[in-house]
């Protein structure tokens, strides 16, 4: 079995599940039946597993599955390298704690090779496409003296968040839980620029070209050349922006220039931005076709091999949660309550409530949520949670949208690229005596 993210629910085939590697421990765990398994289990966790009798067969507990491998990228602090080439690197959940994320936390996510040594000075931004009214370059100084500045808290999650959990496996990076952040980004919107170029009626969708060049190093092809239609593209909190909590933004995050759209994935985003297209027809751009963040358009049985004409593109991301405190695998004090705080989103509305649960499930206690400071801002919960008895527990978030729409608990429709993951994120705690 391979090995599984902090997110891991479940292991690789529960059907198989006689023989388990569990997380970094790399010990092969002979299961004979349920109760010798729980025993191994407790002997491997050093503790109890309290509400065992609620916890399903087959699942590793949140303990053994994460997985906290140092490594350090320049002006980033603790990030976890997916990849290296190109690079990809997500946050580790506790280290994703504050309220605005810092650029030095924020996940990186390339799809090509990015510029060496972007100059901001001589940067330009072109609008053009058979939509667009006129073909018009902005300089980023345009950009700053003609239009009115706005500065919105965004939420960017990368589609694949969470990618490491389907099985059968989804390619592509393995993202656990922290390919999203929530910094404050400042610049212009697009919906201001785009209608000083003028666009035609019959515009449907926006494409972005950045100046990143694609991995096989073909002069003007793009690594990645996606959009979102004209309606999300003339929201105001939609930003063409430069900066990143009132700094530039970081080379790796798209600097000096990126198209910012909050809730949506992640990758409509378009970083190192020197190009948008006004279309008359959905963007055909660099991962805009065939599977490249798509799902199915109607559910599909695991492992199904689905044909591009059925495959739908993604627009805004559902509803999700992350615990951001305390760090999984901690102990506590029996005799004490412990806070547990994170953020929760949603990329088509608001989120109305989180639950949270120390018994896999069975009961929910709600946590106090904030509001969001602006549209497509993630909110932030907090709980403080007491313990009937020592041992190992669980610590699961859910958080509900305000349509009603709930997390799932165990994964949610499998689909051919590993999209849309938003299980119930859950963190593992030991509570001595
Ligand atoms: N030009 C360009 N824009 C891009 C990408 C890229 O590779 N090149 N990656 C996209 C994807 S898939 C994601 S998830 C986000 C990641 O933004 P970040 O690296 O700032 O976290 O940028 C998007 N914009
Ligand atoms: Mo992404």
């Amino acid at each position: 079995m391979k090995k599984k993210g902090l997110h891991a629910l479940y292991a690789e085939d529960p059907h198989k599940a006689d023989e388990y590697v569990f997380g970094r421990t790399s010990q092969p765990l002979t299961r004979r039946g349920f109760l010798s398994g729980l025993k191994s289990l407790s002997a491997l966790l050093g503790a109890e597993i309290v509400y065992s009798q609620f916890m399903p067969a087959g699942l590793i507990p949140a303990a053994l599955a994460q997985d906290d491998t140092p490594f350090t990228i320049a002006g980033k602090d603790g990030l976890v390298v997916l990849n290296d080439r190109p690079l990809n690197a997500e946050t580790p959940a506790h280290l994703l704690d504050d309220e605005v994320t810092p650029a030095s936390r924020f996940f990186i996510r390339n799809n090509g090779i990015v510029p060496q040594t972007p100059n901001p000075d001589t940067w330009t931004l072109v609008i053009e496409g058979e939509s667009a009214a006129q073909s018009k370059t902005f300089t980023l100084s345009d950009l700053k003296t003609q239009f009115k500045h706005y500065t919105y808290q965004l939420t960017l999650e990368c589609g694949g968040n969470g990618r490491a959990e389907f099985s059968p496996a989804a390619t592509g990076n393995q993202w656990t839980t922290g390919a999203v952040g929530c910094p404050r980004w400042t610049g212009v919107r697009l919906k201001d620029v785009l209608t000083a170029v003028g666009v035609k009626q019959d515009a449907v969708y926006i494409g972005y070209y950045g100046d990143d060049l694609h991995l096989s190093r073909t002069p003007g092809k793009a690594s990645i050349s996606r959009g979102v239609p004209i309606a999300k593209a003339m929201e105001d909190e939609s930003l063409i922006a430069w900066s990143m909590n009132d700094a530039p933004l970081p080379l790796m995050n798209g600097f000096p220039l990126r198209l910012v759209f909050g809730g949506w994935p992640a990758s409509t985003s378009g970083k190192w931005l020197k190009k948008i297209v006004v279309r008359n027809q959905v963007h055909d751009g660099a991962k805009m076709l065939g599977k490249a963040y798509r799902t199915p358009c109607k559910p599909v049985a695991p492992g199904t091999s689905v044909a591009d004409e059925d495959m739908c593109i993604i627009e805004a991301m559902p509803v999700k949660s992350l615990i951001t405190y305390p760090k999984s695998g901690i102990n506590h004090p029996l005799a004490k309550s412990l806070e547990v705080r994170g953020h929760a989103w949603c990329g088509h509305s608001a989120v109305s409530k989180v639950l949270t649960s120390i018994d896999f499930g069975q009961t929910w206690q709600s946590a106090s949520l904030t509001r969001p400071v602006n549209k497509h801002a993630w909110q932030h919960f907090k709980t403080e949670l007491t313990f009937p008895t020592d041992g190992y527990y669980e610590i699961w978030a859910r958080a509900v949208d305000e349509n009603g729409r709930a997390q799932p608990m165990v994964l949610p429709g499998w689909n051919p690229k590993g999209y849309l993951n938003n299980a119930c994120h859950r963190i593992a705690v030991k509570v001595v005596a």
